[in-house]
Parts: C-alpha cells; sequence; structure tokens
C-alpha cells in the first residue's frame, strides 16, 4: 500500500456518498441510494484505521497496540449499539432517533477540538492560528449541535413539552451568549498562553451549550422536524470542522455534503410548514407566546356528520376518482398494507386512485413515502402536494387517513391559527372527504380542526387499520 492509497479510497468513498444522496432524493431509488452510502461509510472507516500504518499518508503516528485495539473496540461497540437501536427503533420514533445522533456528532466535534488545542499546547510549536480558528469553531459548532440536539430529542420523545420557552429578553440573552463567544474565541487564537487557551476554550464550549439549548427550547414543537434538519446540518458543519482539525480530506468533505444537504433540506421543509428559516434558526426569533384557549367550545364549528362502513364504501366504489392523504395515525395504526389492498381492490374496478403526500405528514421527512414504499405501492400513484392540490375539485371521494394538521382548512383562512400559512391539501373543494380516525381529537399542532364539520366530511370514526378493513370486507359485497 502507497501513501496515495487513503486519498484514492477518500475519493471514491465520497463519490459514493454523492451518489447516495443522489439515490435517497426520490423513492424509487432510496435504497440504492442508502446501501451506497453505507458501503462508502464502510470504506472510510477501515481506511483511516488502515492510513495509520502507511508511512507518508499524513497519520500522526502508528499507534501501539493496545490503542488500536481500543480503536476496533470502540468502532465494535458503536456498531453494535447503532445496529440494536436502528432494528428497534418504530418508525414513529425515527426523528428522536436522528436528534440523538446528531448530538453525538456534536459531541464528538467538541472532544476532537479540546484534544487537539491540548495537543498543539503541549508540542513543541503551537498549532497555528489558522488551526486554533478551527478548533474554536468545531467546537462552537460541536456543542450547540449537542445540546441544542438533546433538547429536540426530549420534546420529540415528549419529556419536555411542545410549547416553546419564550424567556424576557431571550434575544438579548442569545447576542450577549453570542458576543462573550467572539471574545473568548479572540483572544484563545491570539494567546501564546496554552493555560489562557484552554480556559477560554472551556468557557466557549460551555457558553456554546447553553446557547444551543436556549435556541431549541424556544422553538414550539410544531417547528420540531425543520429543527431536527437544521441541527443535521450543523453536525455536518461540526465533523467538517473536525476534519480541518484531523486534517482528514473526506470528514470534511463528508461533513460537507451533511452540513449543504441538511441546509437545502431545512429550508425545503421552511416552505412547505411556512416558516422563516432564519426565525427558526435564532431561536424562534418573531414568535409569540400561543394564545391560551385555542381549543373552541364544543359545538362552536358546527356539526359532526358521522358515516358508517357500508356508506363509505358504497361512495367509494361509485365514484370515478378516488385520493388517499395519509398521515401519521396511518402510521401509528400500521395500516399501510390494508391501504394498499384497498387502493388495489378499487384501481381493479376501475377507479382512478391516486396518493396525495404532504412534505410534512407524519413525524420525518419522506414518513408517508417510507410506509407505502414498504406495503408496495406503486410510485405512479404516489403525488406531491403541488401536484394534486389543483385536481382535488375534479375529484369524487378524499378519503383521509389518520391525517389532521395537513389538511387543515384554518392554515389558509384563519389568520389567528398557528399554522396560517402553512400550504395544506386542499380536500374539501373534492365533491366529498371520508375522514377516518378514532376522535375529533387534534393533531400535532394541538388545535381544532374544522374539516371536520364540513358539510361535505363524513366521519368514520375508529383505529384505521380496523376501519380499512372493514372496507375491504364490505367493497366485495357490493355490485360492480
Ligand atoms: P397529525 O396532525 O398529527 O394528526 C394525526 C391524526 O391521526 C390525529 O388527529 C389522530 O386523531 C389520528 N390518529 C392517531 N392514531 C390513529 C389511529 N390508530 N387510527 C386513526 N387515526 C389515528 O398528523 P398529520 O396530519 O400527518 O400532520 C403531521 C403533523 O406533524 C404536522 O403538524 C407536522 O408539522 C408535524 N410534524 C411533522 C414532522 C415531519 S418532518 N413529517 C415531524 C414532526 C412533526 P385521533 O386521535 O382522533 O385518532
Amino acid at each position: 500500500m502507497t501513501a496515495a492509497f487513503p486519498s484514492v479510497a477518500y475519493l471514491v468513498a465520497s463519490f459514493l456518498f454523492i451518489l447516495s444522496l443522489k439515490g435517497l432524493s426520490q423513492p424509487a431509488t432510496a435504497r440504492r441510494g442508502n446501501v451506497l452510502g453505507s458501503v462508502g461509510m464502510a470504506l472510510a472507516i477501515v481506511v483511516t484505521a488502515l492510513a495509520l500504518y502507511i508511512p507518508g499518508s499524513g497519520a500522526p503516528a502508528i499507534p501501539s497496540p493496545s490503542t488500536a485495539m481500543l480503536l476496533a473496540g470502540a468502532i465494535g461497540i458503536g456498531c453494535l449499539i447503532g445496529a440494536v437501536l436502528a432494528a428497534r427503533v418504530a418508525m414513529t420514533q425515527m426523528p428522536e432517533l436522528v436528534a440523538i445522533l446528531h448530538s453525538f456528532v456534536g459531541l464528538a466535534a467538541v472532544l476532537v477540538g479540546i484534544v487537539s488545542r491540548m495537543t498543539a499546547g503541549t508540542a513543541a510549536g503551537a498549532g497555528g492560528m489558522v488551526h486554533d480558528l478551527e478548533v474554536a469553531i468545531g467546537v462552537f459548532v460541536g456543542a450547540v449541535t449537542f445540546s441544542g440536539s438533546i433538547v429536540a430529542f426530549l420534546k420529540l420523545r415528549g419529556t419536555l413539552g411542545g410549547k416553546p420557552l419564550l424567556l424576557p429578553g431571550r434575544h438579548l440573552l442569545n447576542l450577549v451568549l453570542a458576543a462573550a463567544s467572539v471574545i473568548l474565541i479572540a483572544i484563545q487564537v491570539s494567546t501564546h498562553a496554552p493555560a489562557t487557551a484552554m480556559t477560554c476554550l472551556l468557557g466557549l464550549t460551555a457558553i456554546a451549550l447553553v446557547l444551543g439549548l436556549h435556541l431549541v427550547a424556544a422553538i414550539g414543537g410544531g417547528d420540531m422536524p425543520v429543527v431536527v434538519s437544521i441541527l443535521n446540518s450543523y453536525s455536518g458543519w461540526a465533523a467538517a470542522a473536525a476534519g480541518f482539525m484531523l486534517s482528514n480530506d473526506l470528514l470534511i468533505i463528508t461533513g460537507a455534503l451533511v452540513g449543504a444537504s441538511g441546509a437545502i433540506l431545512s429550508y425545503i421543509m421552511c416552505v412547505a410548514m411556512n416558516r422563516s428559516i432564519v426565525g427558526v434558526i435564532f431561536g424562534g426569533f418573531g414568535a409569540e407566546a400561543p394564545a391560551a384557549g385555542a381549543a373552541a367550545a364544543p359545538g362552536a364549528l358546527g356539526t359532526v356528520h358521522e358515516t358508517t362502513v357500508e356508506e363509505a364504501a358504497e361512495l367509494l366504489t361509485t365514484g370515478q376518482s378516488a385520493v388517499v392523504v395519509p398521515g401519521y395515525g396511518m402510521a401509528v395504526a400500521q395500516a399501510q398494507h390494508a391501504v394498499r389492498e384497498l387502493t388495489d381492490v378499487l384501481l381493479a374496478r376501475g377507479i382512478t386512485v391516486r396518493y396525495a403526500i404532504h412534505p410534512v405528514a407524519g413525524r420525518l421527512p419522506g414518513h408517508m413515502n417510507v410506509l407505502l414504499a414498504e406495503a408496495g405501492v406503486s410510485y405512479d400513484i404516489v403525488k406531491e402536494m403541488d401536484e394534486i392540490n389543483d385536481e382535488l375539485p375534479e375529484t369524487d371521494v378524499v378519503m383521509v387517513i389518520g391525517a389532521n394538521d395537513i389538511v387543515n382548512p384554518s392554515a389558509l383562512d384563519d389568520p389567528g391559527s398557528p399554522i396560517y400559512g402553512m400550504p395544506i391539501l386542499q380536500v374539501w373543494k373534492a365533491r366529498r372527504v371520508i375522514m377516518l380516525k378514532r376522535s375529533l381529537a387534534a393533531g400535532y399542532a394541538g388545535i381544532d380542526n374544522p374539516l371536520c364539520y364540513r358539510d361535505n366530511t363524513l366521519m368514520l370514526f375508529g383505529d384505521a387499520k380496523q376501519t380499512v378493513m372493514k372496507l375491504l370486507a364490505v367493497i366485495p359485497t357490493l355490485a360492480r
């Protein structure tokens, strides 16, 4: 093996990561993208470890056998924990898992930074200003990512409430913390005294931890998906900073890929939820405390029109077209296979069936696409919100399965609603809406849904899977 071997292997791994991202952008190619990313990561880990033994490859020193054992043990334990967690996690808990994994990346960047500073401080000749700046930035971004991700994890898990923590003078507090960070970075970079530099770095870490905690605590539960995506981006930049500290090109490239793709995803999600990305980054800038008593009094929104399985089956089979709108409740009920069977039955009867997917349906980006792909739904009939909204007025029946916020008309016509301005699926424009849910309970945003009271909406109460199974039992008894 020559000194050029790691560089070539890193280039291959980088290429695999880029192909992986491209694959992950479409449901049809997502599996392949996942495999390519995994192969790239395996290659990166193996080559980084082997590079330690190649003279001239840039590795600081050949590790002693005990260090090598320690490294192998840490990688082994890490792989085992990751595999067990990923295998056990329910789809609905995926955002929590992603949030906690981001916190690990942030923590790693902080630890690499502190160790890197310690090594530079004791070595003959300090690390240089550029290196010290890399360390400071890596530690700062890493610490914000670490504490912010922990708060996001606890909020998504429900351990912390979803309400934003809006402290008086919170923007001033953020400003003071940011200014103190800049001063500490400046001292850390310019001082020649290792002890002073280390004190500044530890102070910077503490301030950045408070900042991350405060920024995410100030963001409401409704914006948590965007926060997780932004933290994903931060974790990428933290990894890139660690790459600079360690002079590892692959870590720089991988970190930049994660950072940039996370930033793009955050922007797309902000547009989908009509949120200001600047507001989310700066800890709920412009957010107001939610008005008390948001829930309407019973009956204030109108009358609920309840339907039966038999009537719903009749409506579905007598129409020419049907659109299925899946939401979080379909995931909870694990109804996706039954729903796919139902659409197969309708398609076999010559009815045009499509699925309408809202960008933030469920609890994680692409949640519904993953479930539908798992159930074997053809990609051709799965449409994004923008594609299908114009077709809804021509649709005979829209069947809303366990969705709520993403079809809430308040987003369009109630300026006082917390979700006002969020683009939604305008299902009420169809001739009929059949809504499958267990009760009139609110969704994630915690607000009433006037759709349940519209004249053309029929409520079919019950667990989504049980209800679809009942529809499957009744439809074959109906004349074609
Ligand atoms: P939600 O608004 O959360 O509504 C889900 C509905 O499903 C609930 O009203 C619930 O009503 C019903 N449900 C629950 N279990 C059910 C079951 N077993 N059978 C039938 N219905 C059941 O979901 P949505 O419309 O998909 O909207 C997603 C929301 O989550 C948005 O507010 C979004 O901002 C937020 N969010 C999204 C993400 C991403 S990235 N997708 C991440 C975090 C948060 P009942 O209790 O009456 O049955």
